[in-house]
C-alpha cells in the first residue's frame, strides 16, 4: 500500500522532474545544527530529509535530531537506516530497503524481519527500496559487506535494479558511498533507467548542479545528498542543485 510519504514524493517527482533530498547522518550533527541543515536546505527547495548513516549512533541521539528537524521543517523525514538501531519513532516514514549486493543475509533480509515489527508498532510508513552500492563503495561498503558494482559494469547495475523491480521494491537507489571521490557515472544511471519503470535514485560523491544536472538528466527522479549539506555554502549550493536539476521528466 502506497502511503502519503511515498505519494508526495511520486507526486512531486510527476509534477516539478528530477527532485532533491537533503541527507543528514546523525553521527555529524548535533540536534541544533540537524535543524539548522534542514532549515537552510528546505529554504533552497529540497523535497525531503533522509536522516542515517553508516556507521554507529545511538538510537537516543538519532530520537534527539529526527525530533529537531521535525520541529523544524514541514517536510517529510525519512529515515535512512543501516541497521535496526536507526528505527526512531519520531520520523514520518523510513527506506524499507535491501541491500541487494551484500555477501551477508543479514543485510538482505536479517535486519529487515529485526525491525518490521518496530517500524509497525511505530507507526512509521515503510516504503521498500533496492539498494545497491556501486563504484568503490565507501563506508557503506564495508559496512554492508557489498560486492560493489564496478562503475564499468552498467549491465550488472541494471541486472540488480531490475530483481529489485521485479521482487516489487517501488524505488532503486544507486548509491555511490558517502564522500565518493566520483558520483555514480551517467552512463549507469541511463543504462539502469533505460530497463526500470520505478524512480532512481541516484547518491554518493554528487557536490556540485554540474554533477547533479548530469545525473538527472541521464535519469535519476532523485539526487541525494550528504556531504555539502554540512558545508558552510549549502544553502547555495542545494538552490543550485534544486534549480538545475527541475524540470528533467524520468
Ligand atoms: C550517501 O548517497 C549519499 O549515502 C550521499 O552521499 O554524502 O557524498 O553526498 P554524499
Amino acid at each position: 500500500m502506497v502511503g502519503c510519504v511515498e505519494r508526495y514524493l511520486l507526486e512531486k517527482i510527476e509534477s516539478e522532474g528530477t527532485i532533491h533530498i537533503t541527507l543528514i547522518d546523525p553521527e555529524k550533527v548535533t540536534p541544533a545544527s540537524a535543524s539548522r541543515i534542514a532549515e537552510k536546505t528546505r529554504s533552497s527547495g529540497t523535497s525531503a530529509i533522509m536522516v542515517g548513516g553508516s556507521t554507529f549512533v545511538s538510537t537516543a541521539h538519532l530520537n534527539s535530531v529526527v525530533k529537531a528537524v521535525k520541529r523544524t521543517v514541514k517536510i517529510p523525514v525519512i529515515l535512512f537506516p543501516n541497521n535496526v538501531t536507526s528505527i526512531s519513532r519520531y520520523a514520518d516514514a523510513i527506506w524499507f530497503m535491501s541491500l541487494l549486493n551484500s555477501a551477508d543475509p543479514y543485510f538482505l533480509i536479517g535486519a529487515q524481519v529485526l525491525g518490521a515489527p518496530l517500524i509497525k508498532k511505530f507507526g512509521l510508513e515503510p516504503i521498500p527500496l533496492g539498494y545497491i552500492i556501486v563504484g568503490d563503495g565507501g563506508t557503506a561498503g564495508v559496512v554492508g559487506k557489498a560486492v560493489p558494482v564496478p562503475y564499468n559494469k552498467p549491465e550488472l547495475a541494471v541486472a540488480h535494479a531490475l530483481a529489485a523491480q521485479y521482487l516489487g521494491m517501488r524505488f532503486v537507489y544507486l548509491e555511490g558511498g558517502s564522500g565518493a571521490k566520483r558520483p555514480v557515472p551517467p552512463a549507469m544511471i541511463r543504462a539502469v533507467k533505460h530497463y526500470i519503470d520505478i524512480p532512481l535514485i541516484v547518491g554518493g560523491g554528487i557536490k556540485n548542479r554540474g554533477q547533479a544536472l548530469a545525473a538527472a538528466s541521464a535519469g535519476a527522479s532523485i539526487i541525494v545528498t550528504g556531504n555539502i549539506v554540512e558545508n558552510v555554502e549549502a544553502k547555495r549550493k542545494v538552490s543550485e542543485i534544486v534549480k538545475s536539476i527541475r524540470n528533467f521528466r524520468t
